[in-house]
């Protein structure tokens, strides 16, 4: 009776395991997110990595009910009765069946669990590059991404723009990870798992995302004081915005006459020594790239919004949004400050 009532608390358990899985399944809609979620893969590399750990889930689950469920029918069955409190259980010294029960069955449990994992890392890492897939350069900086497309001669910072990739037609994005300064890690968890950028050894990964819209990770490897504030924005775009995106990005840096104050005091200013405005005298590598700042919709690694004020801010104080950041206050007076603010504001 015991056995009875205990198998179809296991079976209750077992239930409860699946429809929880399964509402996770219906709940998420599908396409980008509004915070970065594991639990709703977009993209090949992540929907193999969601099916692997819902196998070693299943796997683990299933240990844990069995052990759990013994100890409790063990602790139920067995616990201290009046007539026999006294009376001392058998003892059992040494048993080879359950010695080598309890070896092998956790080795072979371990095993399963090593040679799907390598099967999946191999299945992502060896996928054969299609003609159709677009290379980027990815370089993680103390605390912003740079990004290289290097068939457009494009760059860019912190918003990641590639083409959707369905499924029908597949345009996958290979990244080519390399770092600047130290370790970091590239995660945008919907779209793949994380990938760390090493000083000196290139690493590679490739995203196929499946919808078009905003897809958010972070960096993933602590990598300094703004760790936090580095994040990363991934723009799927139909092939349509794609090349309208590119085609801007492949212009040199807008020249109005009208900001024309502005841009004696950027470059006449150290700003030029980090920053890069094509067909300006700018061409620092150490900060972001400014050529199209306008098409981004964040400044600093998503740490703010594109506005003037948060620009005006930014550059009075950049300590202020993101204390350790790697740019000077520059010490300039409020007039110089509204005259950078509104020449950067030209440069869509
Ligand atoms: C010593 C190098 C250095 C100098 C000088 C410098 N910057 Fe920067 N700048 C940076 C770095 C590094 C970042 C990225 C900071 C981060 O996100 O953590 C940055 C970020 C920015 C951003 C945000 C860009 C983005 O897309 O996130 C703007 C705008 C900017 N700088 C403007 C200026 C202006 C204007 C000047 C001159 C008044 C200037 N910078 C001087 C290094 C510099
Ligand atoms: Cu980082």
């Amino acid at each position: 009776m015991h056995t009875g009532r205990s198998l179809s608390s296991i079976r209750y358990l077992l239930g409860l395991c699946f429809y929880l899985m399964l509402s996770v399944r219906i709940g998420l809609a599908q396409g980008p997110q509004a915070v970065p979620s594991t639990l709703a893969p977009d993209s090949t590399p992540a929907h193999e990595i969601q099916s692997l750990s819902h196998f070693v889930l299943l796997i683990t689950g299933a240990i844990f009910v069995v052990v759990a469920g013994l100890l409790v029918y063990i602790v139920i069955k067995f616990r201290a009765r009046e007539p026999d409190a006294q009376h001392e259980p058998p003892q059992v010294y040494g048993s080879l069946q359950v010695e080598l029960a309890w070896t092998v069955i956790p080795v072979l449990i371990v095993v399963v669990l090593f040679l799907t994992t390598a099967r999946i890392i191999f299945a992502i890492q060896d996928a054969p590059k299609p003609k159709s897939a677009l290379d980027v350069t990815v370089i993680g900086h103390q605390f912003w991404w740079e990004f290289r497309y290097p068939k457009f001669g494009i760059v860019t910072a912190n918003e990641l723009h590639v083409p959707v990739s369905p499924e029908s037609d597949p345009k996958p994005t290979y990244l080519q990870l390399l770092s600047a300064d130290v370790d970091h890690s590239f995660w945008v968890p919907q779209l793949g798992g994380k990938t760390d950028l090493i000083p000196n050894h290139p690493n590679q990964m490739w995203i196929d995302p499946h919808h078009t819209g905003l897809y958010l990770g972070q960096c993933a490897q602590f990598c300094g004081v703004e760790h936090a504030k580095m994040l990363l924005r991934v723009y799927v775009d139909t092939p349509g915005q794609f090349a309208a995106w590119v085609k801007n990005q492949e212009q040199p840096g807008v020249r109005d006459a009208a900001v024309a104050s502005g841009r004696h005091v950027f470059e006449t200013q150290a700003c030029v020594n980090c920053h890069t405005i094509a067909g300006t005298i700018a061409k620092g590598t150490f900060g972001p790239d400014l050529t199209h700042l306008m098409s981004r919709a964040t400044i600093a690694a998503g740490a703010a919004a594109n506005t003037p004020d948060n620009l005006r801010a930014w550059i009075k104080d950049p300590n202020a949004f993101k204390p350790g950041s790697l740019m000077p206050a520059m010490q300039l007076n409020d007039e110089e400050v509204n005259e950078l603010v509104a020449y950067l504001s030209t440069l869509h």
